[in-house]
């Protein structure tokens, strides 16, 4: 559901709310040949309950040892695990806010298998089991801001992307570290219906250098609020970048290749000019049709809490990444 924080229907300066955001994004996917309900589910013959149907119950989590963080951490206000789990962007399962958790009731992740793969000593791969077993599990609390403007405070359970990294032995040709989620179509109705999936590329993939990969916030959740990922955030297993827009933290990891150059990534295959291949969050550099100097901070407020927070310089962590680019330009390089 679009959380609607406007008290009317005028749009002041200041009143740029999430959901119109979301509407301009929607409007660039239509551009780009994302067609009409009716026409395109007409061409699939699937129907919408059908794939919900099999069960009423939602997706089953679990509780999670883990161990308390040494990392700093922050003081906001959590948003409530009943908005985590429930205003989602998972695109394969649909491109609305509330789908993810409908359409992803019966996903699974077990089995699973994540590899680690390319310019590496020691590839290996992780099963469901391993996944949540190889490394020490801590819970990390982290903001996480989309690109939409809306941000969230999430206790995220898993443990260091440097930690699985080392583990491989990248060599001396790895530059850049290349994030797929799993392809299955059958599962995951957007990735076979347009209209569902927004008409993006699948399957998704994401990117790090590999000097951001290494970085002590960069992290892989296998959990949030205590328990294993529900499906609609990423189950099994994905990516944390708490200073980047929230489309680099790709959900549901199927594959993890050091490689040497620059991978393709999907939003910024999608809209060049719109989503970078950097994607830190920047006050100062504004999305092309819209502001990103400030952001609504989803908390327990109520259907008119405004809570419209001034965004931060890398969301906040400039203390731990800035110095990851301190010889770039910023503007050019969002
Ligand atoms: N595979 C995949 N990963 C994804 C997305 C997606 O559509 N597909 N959406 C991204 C976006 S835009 C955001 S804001 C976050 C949202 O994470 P959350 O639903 O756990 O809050 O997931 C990111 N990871
Ligand atoms: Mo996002």
């Amino acid at each position: 559901m679009l959380i609607k924080i406007k008290r009317n229907n005028e749009l002041t300066e200041n009143d740029v709310t999430d959901e119109s955001v979301y509407k301009e994004r929607r409007k660039l996917l239509k551009g780009l040949g994302f067609a009409g309900a009716s026409t395109l589910l007409a061409g699939t013959g699937l129907s919408l309950n059908a794939l919900a149907k099999d069960s009423d119950s939602s997706f089953k989590t679990t509780p999670l040892k883990f161990t308390k963080t040494n990392a700093k951490q922050i003081t906001d206000k959590l948003t409530p695990e009943a908005k985590v789990i429930s205003h989602n962007n998972f695109y394969e399962f649909g491109a609305k806010k509330d789908q993810p958790i409908e359409y992803a009731k019966n996903f699974k992740v077990d089995p699973w298998q994540l590899k680690i793969t390319g310019e590496v000593n020691k590839p290996f791969t992780l099963d469901y089991e391993q996944l949540f077993s190889s490394f020490e599990l801590e819970e990390r609390i982290y903001r996480l801001r989309c690109v939409e403007a809306w941000s969230m405070v999430i206790p995220w359970l898993g443990f260091r992307l440097a930690d699985l990294i080392k583990k491989a032995e990248p060599n001396s040709d790895a530059k850049y570290v290349k994030f797929k989620t799993l392809y299955d179509p059958k599962q995951m109705p957007g990735q076979s219906n347009r209209y569902l999936g927004g008409g993006i590329n699948y399957p998704y993939v994401e990117g790090l250098r590999l000097d951001e990969a290494m970085n002590d916030l960069s992290f892989l959740s296998v959990g949030l609020y205590g328990k294993t990922l529900p499906a609609q955030n990423g189950a099994p297993i994905r990516l944390v970048t708490p200073w980047k827009y929230g489309f680099k933290s790709i959900k549901s990891i199927v594959e993890i290749e050091l490689v040497t150059r620059k991978p393709k990534t999907t939003w910024n295959k999608l809209a060049p000019n719109e989503y970078g291949f950097y994607a830190n969050v920047n006050p100062n550099v504004d999305h092309p049709r819209w502001s990103q100097a400030s952001e609504r901070r989803i908390t327990s407020g109520g259907l008119f809490a405004r809570n419209r927070i001034e965004t931060q310089m890398f969301n906040g962590y400039a203390e731990q990444v800035a110095e990851l680019y301190k010889n770039m330009n910023l503007k050019r390089y969002y």
